[in-house]
């Protein structure tokens, strides 16, 4: 985006504005000002010669989410003690299609991840080409050591409130950090018997009631596509790449698992504890190992070193393993401005991105400067909610489709969404995918927002 200096001073001086009135209005809510900055950066200098959006006040307005729903959520525990949570919906913006996006259960939780979550979900979703709007939800429940029939009442109650703000043309919710197959089989039970409806309401559903093949594996194995894009533009491949993974949920998982079937090599993963490092590679074997500890028997990562050996690393993050490609994939700001350089320095020379916000804004601000290949969570985490697009067609269809059929079409959207990215984002020779994908994700939405009058 070439703009002239005095445009460039003009829109640090808005940027600034907007900026200091978008705290006074969301006090102590420091990851939903990240995420909007992170945008905003992008997007002023962008309105500077578009008066139409600017008049509009588009930004101003995507900034504000269409409602936010709180609510109690009460449940007994095994002891039979009344225990008090509280929910959320997050209905940010549905300008191109009903809301969309996933719910946390997470004892972090609360009104300013889930804006900056769901404000990021808006762009995300539009990226995807997929008519759907943008929201989030959870709760500060935390899963961790609850029994299943604890995790089931939470989760009955839970629905019991969320079900009357939800359905297949309002607000289709899914998982998130804490919210995997266990929970969404007893949310969307819930859901159904309260409703007396069969409808796609909630995706990620099991594969015998509604939910769709490869939409487990989605969000990981899009993630890696979204790098080999990335790569591609430099004539490289994942091909022999040592691989550096945080986390060891959902998409660290399906991330390792790409980067094994591309010929990459593994050497770490992470929970809330520390990280492991296996100086021999995460192999097939190890991860189907790691699979069953933190989907069935609910373990800590450190467990492995017992296993397999390697080297596990208390409290610690992986970004100071020297590696080609590093796929933080945990949660939000966990990779730092001090972490980025330690990649750079050490030879790293892409970050795709499996979580949502992982990099804080100074880390994002060294890899552009670097100007390695840098894929934020928008563009290359989409992959997960594109599979739940489809997993709604085909509940609307009544039909599912293939493996090959569903992985092709998440191929297809990963690279649609890379070219988007650098359709918005080519500066010179370089690609700067934070930028293409805050401009490609706005102008679709901005564009119905205007169509709309307003609203
Ligand atoms: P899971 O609950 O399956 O796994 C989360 C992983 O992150 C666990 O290893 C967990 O460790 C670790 N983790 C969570 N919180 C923290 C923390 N505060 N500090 C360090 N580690 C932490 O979640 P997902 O894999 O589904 O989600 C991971 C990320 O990907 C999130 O940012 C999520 O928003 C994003 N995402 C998920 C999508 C999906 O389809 N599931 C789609 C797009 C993005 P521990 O077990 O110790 O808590
Ligand atoms: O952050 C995300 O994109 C998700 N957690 C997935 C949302 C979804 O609706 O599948």
């Amino acid at each position: 985006m070439a703009i002239s200096k005095a445009q460039q001073a003009s829109a640090d001086a808005y940027l600034e504005r907007f900026m200091a009135g978008l705290k006074r209005r969301n006090e102590g809510q420091p990851e939903f000002h990240q995420a909007v900055h992170e945008v905003a950066r992008d997007i002023v200098p962008f309105l500077e010669d578009k008066k139409v959006y600017k008049e509009a006040r588009i930004l101003q307005r995507m900034s504000e989410p269409d409602r936010v729903i709180m609510f109690r959520v009460c449940w007994t525990d095994d002891n039979n003690q009344v225990r008090v949570n509280r929910g959320y919906r997050v209905q940010f913006n549905n300008s191109i299609g009903a809301y969309k996006g996933g719910l946390r259960f997470h004892k972090s939780v609360n009104l300013s991840i889930l804006k900056f979550l769901g404000f990021e979900q808006v762009f995300k979703n539009s990226l995807t080409t997929l008519p759907m709007g943008g929201g989030k939800g959870g709760s500060d429940f935390n899963p961790q050591g609850k029994s299943n029939g604890e995790v089931m009442r939470f989760c009955q109650s839970f629905m019991s409130e969320l079900f009357r703000h939800i359905g297949p043309n309002t607000d289709v919710p899914a998982g998130d950090i804490g919210v995997g197959a266990r929970e969404i089989g007893y949310l969307f039970g819930q859901y159904k018997r309260l409703q007396n409806e069969f409808t796609g309401t909630i995706t990620g559903k099991g594969l015998g009631f509604g939910g769709s093949l490869i939409r487990t594996e989605a969000t990981g194995y899009g993630c890696v596509y979204f790098a080999r894009e990335m790569l591609g533009t430099r004539s490289d491949d994942v091909k022999g790449k040592n691989c550096v993974v945080s986390g060891s949920g959902n998409v660290a998982q399906y991330t390792a698992k790409k980067v094994q079937q591309l010929g990459g090599k593994v050497l770490t993963m992470s929970d809330s504890s520390g990280f492991i490092h296996d100086p021999d590679g995460i192999n097939e074997e190890k991860l189907a190992w790691v699979m069953d500890l933190k989907n069935n028997r609910r373990g800590r990562i450190s467990e492995y070193v017992d296993k397999f050996g390697g080297e596990f690393h208390e409290g610690k993050r992986p970004w100071s393993v020297p590696c080609d490609l590093a796929f933080p994939c945990a949660t939000q700001n966990e990779l730092d401005g001090d972490d980025a350089k330690v990649l750079v320095a050490n030879g790293c020379q892409l970050v795709s991105e499996g979580a949502n916000m992982p990099s804080t804004l100074d880390a994002v601000g060294v890899f552009i400067d670097s100007k390695i290949l840098f894929g934020p969570a928008k563009a290359a985490n989409a992959g997960g909610v594109a599979v739940s697009g489809l997993e709604q067609t085909q509940n609307a269809m009544r039909l599912s489709w293939s493996r090959e059929q569903v992985d092709e079409q998440l191929l297809e959207i990963m690279k649609n969404i890379h070219s988007t990215c650098v359709e918005h984002g080519t500066e010179g020779d370089f690609i700067n995918y934070v930028q293409g994908a805050n401009v490609g994700g706005f102008i679709k939405v901005a564009d119905a927002m205007l169509a709309y009058g307003v609203l």
